[in-house]
């Protein structure tokens, strides 16, 4: 961050009555949480949620890096989104406007939402499922989804969100992880106005093996596509809900009880459960609602992500349903029926507060600067008044073009950093509190530790880059991976912070002056491409299990003006190096392969083959170099451990 970067200090005036009114109520909350760590959550875990049975201890640490928070107090987070909100009042009020990708729009009220998710919570009752049980929901965004995961919360089972993106393979290994008793889908989903299979998809993954815990398929019927329905396993959501009550008592659990496992990349190995408690994880949820979107009573709330990703578990399912807020649920995409959409639906809806990621923005860029129809300007914004980025780091010209187009220069933007593993927002500027930086997440929200330390685990000072961690736990964050605590500590509280730090995996700096924070990107091989968490090792393995083709392959990650970064793979074949238009067709067959393996989402953006890959003497690939390729930059570094050096120039030609 350099002086020369434009600040943009809080409309107080438009900020008056925010829930956190300058920064000197911000700075207030922090010194609340420094000097009385405990009691600063106890408190907002009193004000914010419901306990059937009050906690009365706050942090468990005996058991350091597996934290308990509010251990003896028990909940249900159903119950606080829905039943809470009708007590107070709310039950007339809409909870849901769900835009289909039609542009069809169907609302739901409090009361509504309640008995819907009542209906299905009895459904799967009478299907054998109760607490403990885990459930997969394999479907895209609908009130459905959102009320499937709400019934799993009323009756204590833990559901795990698989996105309607990734391939039959990737939900199999989720299926397989979670050991789901059942599993929730729809026939298909809509985007763009193509129906995509849903159902299919689950019948091919229950035919991989590994999935023989599953007894039953419930299927929503989204838009009576074609399904076959095995008998004894499938049925129709609303056969087995229809006739159901539309009450149903609370399961009341727990405050550690896992809500969900939502799954994640990590740098090794296959995808990890992040495991999620009920009682910290809505603490955070709708503490960050409230506090870093201001969520009023009349604001309408939109985030535009999936309820698959963790941002739609957050600021879709729990933390604008616990504050009693409206929200708009959205299917389909952005460009659809054209790049105008958001544009049109923030006006048709009176959004106020607007949550989206970075990707869509450039996207929307680009698409605005080339018609006028789709540019914002085209559209009546005047309803927002708070703005949100998530996914990745947002750079300042799109930062500058969404507060100047879409905010017309008035509404604050908050540039969120957090991961699946926080469950909630960890450093973030508070609307009307924090003066804005382009390009900087800002500051930590009130009562997360973070920091940046060196390798040694030692401070390092503001102006000078590290690793970002957090000091002390909070009640949001990952309790452990599924099936796997080995794999949790190592990767979340490694040795080298001797165990005592949360390490989040991206490096940061603070700026040498205001102390902001700005992320610098992962520190492992992790990528992020269009806001999407992916292992290059992932790749890598979906790569070469096409084993009648690939011999070896190295995926590194490249920076890209749309989606952040863009997926590259060298590749090195079981036959001669291929150019030409032959290289383009293997180059597709692999790109099918991956999407297949794990989704669209994977395939990589830029095959390059080589008869070999840039490795050392002892046989180590040279990621750094195969980055500088994939960059199209020369190499300058040191190449002198090198084995093969000729093989850089050929895989620095574009085949
Ligand atoms: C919520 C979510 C987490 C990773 C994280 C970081 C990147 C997220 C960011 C950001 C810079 C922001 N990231 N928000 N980087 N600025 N505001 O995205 O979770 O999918 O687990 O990704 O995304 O690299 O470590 P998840």
């Amino acid at each position: 961050m350099s002086e020369e970067l434009k600040t943009y200090a809080p409309d107080m005036v438009a900020g008056a009555n925010a829930h956190v009114a300058g920064i000197a109520a911000y700075d207030a909350l922090c010194k609340e949480a420094e000097t009385d760590y405990e009691g600063f959550w106890a408190r907002q875990a009193r004000d914010l949620i419901s306990w059937k049975t009050p906690f009365t201890k706050v942090l468990n640490e005996s058991e350091a890096p597996f934290f308990k928070w509010f251990e003896d107090g028990t909940l249900n987070a159903s119950y606080n989104c829905l039943d809470r909100n009708i007590e107070r009042g709310l039950g007339d009020k809409t909870a849901l406007i769900f835009e289909a990708d039609g542009g069809e729009v169907t609302k739901i009220t409090y009361s509504e939402l309640l008995a819907k998710t009542c209906q299905i919570a009895n459904g799967l009752k009478s299907l054998g499922i109760g607490k403990g049980d885990r459930v997969v929901i394999y479907i895209s965004m609908s009130i459905d989804g959102v009320a499937a995961m709400q019934a799993c919360a009323r009756i204590g089972a833990t559901h795990s969100v698989v996105f309607g993106g990734f391939s039959a393979q990737s939900l199999r290994d989720r299926i397989e992880d979670t050991g789901a008793k059942a599993v929730i889908t729809a026939d298909c989903q809509v985007r763009g106005g193509k129906q995509l299979p849903l159902k299919a998809i689950v019948d091919e993954a229950l035919t991989l093996g590994g999935c023989e815990s599953v007894q039953t398929v419930l299927v929503v019927n989204r838009a009576n596509a074609a399904v076959t329905m095995k008998a004894g396993r499938d049925v129709w959501m609303n056969d087995v809900v229809a006739s159901q009550p539309t009450t149903c008592e609370p399961e009341w659990v727990d405050a550690e009880h896992p809500l969900f496992l939502l799954y994640t990349s990590g740098s090794t190995g296959k995808p990890k459960g992040v495991q999620h408690s009920t009682g910290g994880y809505l603490l955070h949820a709708a503490l960050t609602t409230k506090l870093t979107f201001d969520l009023k009573a009349d604001d309408v709330f939109w985030c535009t992500a999936d309820i698959g990703w963790v941002t739609g578990h957050t600021y879709i399912t729990y933390g604008p349903l616990a504050l009693g807020g409206t929200e708009i649920v959205f299917e389909g995409v952005p460009t659809f029926p054209d790049a105008g959409r958001f544009w049109k639906m923030i006006q048709d809806h009176k959004v106020s507060i607007f949550y989206t990621a970075p990707t869509a923005i450039r996207s929307l860029i680009k698409a605005a600067e080339a018609n006028d129809a789709v540019h914002p300007k085209s559209y009546d914004l005047s309803s927002l008044r708070i703005l949100g980025s998530v996914g990745e780091p947002i750079n300042p010209a799109a930062w500058e073009w969404y507060h100047k187009h879409v905010g017309g220069g008035r509404c604050p933007i908050v540039d969120t950093f957090w991961q699946t593993e926080t469950g909630g927002h960890m450093i973030t500027p508070l609307p009307y509190a924090t003066t804005l930086v382009p390009g900087s997440c800002t500051l930590p929200f009130p009562g997360i530790m973070a920091a940046i330390v060196d390798e040694t685990g030692k401070d390092v000072p503001n102006g000078q880059g590290g690793i970002l961690v957090v000091k002390r736990p909070w009640p949001s964050m990952i309790r452990t991976i599924w099936g796997d605590p080995e794999r949790f500590k190592k990767s979340y509280y490694p040795d080298d912070f001797k165990g005592k730090y949360y390490l989040a995996g991206d490096g940061a700096i603070r700026d040498a002056k205001t102390g902001y924070f700005t992320i610098t990107g992962r520190i492992d091989d992790v990528l992020n491409v269009s806001g999407h968490r992916m292992g290059t090792m992932e790749i890598e393995s979906a790569l070469v299990s096409c084993t009648e083709l690939v011999a070896e392959a190295a995926v590194v990650g490249r920076p890209d003006d749309t989606t952040g970064e863009a997926i590259c793979a060298f590749v090195v074949l079981k036959r001669p190096r291929p150019t030409g238009e032959e290289a383009k067709q293997i180059a597709k067959i692999l790109r099918d392969h991956v999407g297949k393996e794990i989704g669209p989402i994977a395939k990589p953006k830029d095959i390059r083959f080589g008869d070999n890959l840039p490795k050392t003497r002892s046989g180590k690939i040279m990621r750094r170099l195969l980055r500088s390729l994939a960059k199209g930059e020369a190499i300058t570094q040191d190449t002198s451990t090198l084995e093969n050096p000729a093989i850089l120039d050929q895989l620095g030609e574009n085949n």
